[in-house]
């Protein structure tokens, strides 16, 4: 790995990239795609505004991290926030809206209600070719793969070309407070809710696919869970009962690893941690993991010598106001050891 040494100390408002790196996107080991897309949320909203929170509250980061040290000097970029994605996505959330407006005051003009879903379906399938598109040009260039989402919906296209390049040959970590295996939601095939169904759809999907943190989903999506072999929910009440009755945290941690494989792509809802860590995400759960937890397991997932071929951050969001500054700080302190452990564990 060549790596390109600045001065941490150096104070830069980069008008690209992100945590105030000096370097081009050429120069970094690692790359992020942004995805300012949040169609089917259904609740509060925001998420599309994440990468752009994010980035900002980013360069507030003291780069030399005590766990990770020098990582960094490896380089991390995020690529610009698409103007066409931000565009399309206000124009299909509108439709998506009125859907849902429909079907609250009980419409009975199904034709008109089919055609706006099928419009909402068509406009985000295009966006996951786009993602998917993207995702293989960053890997063919030999990065490291990161997405900042955006809604839960956004990586699909990311997993897939993941799942096609280790040839099926990972398990998915995904932190959540919901289980997203919905087989659609509101008749959105692509919802935000129906994330790990359609992963578990892919022509190459993963081998493994290990939730944590799930406290919020229907009866439906508990069978789904129980009768797929490839999955492991570990339910947050069942974390819970162990830690309270005694169980350290580490043994809990160490347990979630043994069920994933070598190599790890992680998916990670900002949900997934206790709402007081993401106040304004779109559908936040009392309960959920807190920030030291997730910090301790991704070094110990480090430790266990698995490693990280790729991730994703999403559902961050400043709310409705659009002004919650404490979401996107979170945010990149989360991303941040995304960053450096995928550069440690590669
Ligand atoms: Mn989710």
């Amino acid at each position: 790995m060549t790596t390109k040494k600045f001065d941490p100390t150096t104070t830069i408002s980069a008008d690209f990239g992100i945590f105030g790196i000096p370097l081009t996107e050429a120069e970094c080991k690692l790359v992020m795609l942004p995805v300012p897309w949040e169609v089917t949320t259904s609740y509060g909203k925001g998420a599309s505004h994440g990468p752009r929170i994010i980035r900002e509250a980013s360069e507030q980061i003291d780069l030399f991290d005590f766990e990770t040290k020098n990582a960094f000097e490896a380089g991390y970029f995020m690529q610009e926030i698409s103007e066409h994605w931000i565009s399309e996505n206000k124009k299909f959330k509108a439709i998506a809206q009125q859907v849902i407006a429909l079907r609250t005051e009980q419409s009975e003009d199904h034709a008109l209600i089919e055609k706006l879903v099928a419009q909402v379906n068509e406009a985000s399938a295009k966006l996951t070719d786009w993602v998917y598109t993207e995702t293989k040009k960053i890997l063919d260039a030999g990065k490291l793969f990161g997405l900042v989402g955006g809604d839960h919906s956004t990586p699909l296209g990311a997993i897939k070309a993941i799942c096609e390049k280790h040839a099926g040959d990972i398990g998915i970590l995904h932190i959540d407070a919901h289980s997203d295996t919905r087989k659609a939601y509101q008749g959105f095939q692509q919802s935000h809710a129906s994330i790990m169904y359609n992963v578990m759809q892919l022509p190459i999907k993963p081998k493994k696919l290990v939730q944590i943190g799930i406290r919020d989903f229907c009866e439906d999506e508990y069978n789904f869970v129980k009768s797929t072999p490839e999955m492991k929910t570990f339910f947050d009440v069942e974390l819970k009962q162990r830690l309270f009755k005694g169980e350290s945290w580490a043994s809990i941690a160490s347990d979630i690893i043994q069920e994933l494989p070598k190599k790890v792509y992680i998916s990670f809802d900002i949900d997934g941690l206790d709402p007081r860590y993401c106040p304004s995400t779109g559908t936040p759960v009392i309960g959920g993991l807190s920030t030291d937890e997730v910090f301790f397991l991704f070094n110990l997932l480090a430790q266990s010598g698995r490693q990280i071929v790729g991730f994703d951050l999403n559902e961050v969001s400043p709310g409705e106001a659009e002004s919650s500054e404490w979401d996107g700080n979170v945010g990149a302190r989360m991303l941040y050891k995304l960053c450096n452990w995928s550069i440690l564990t590669n």
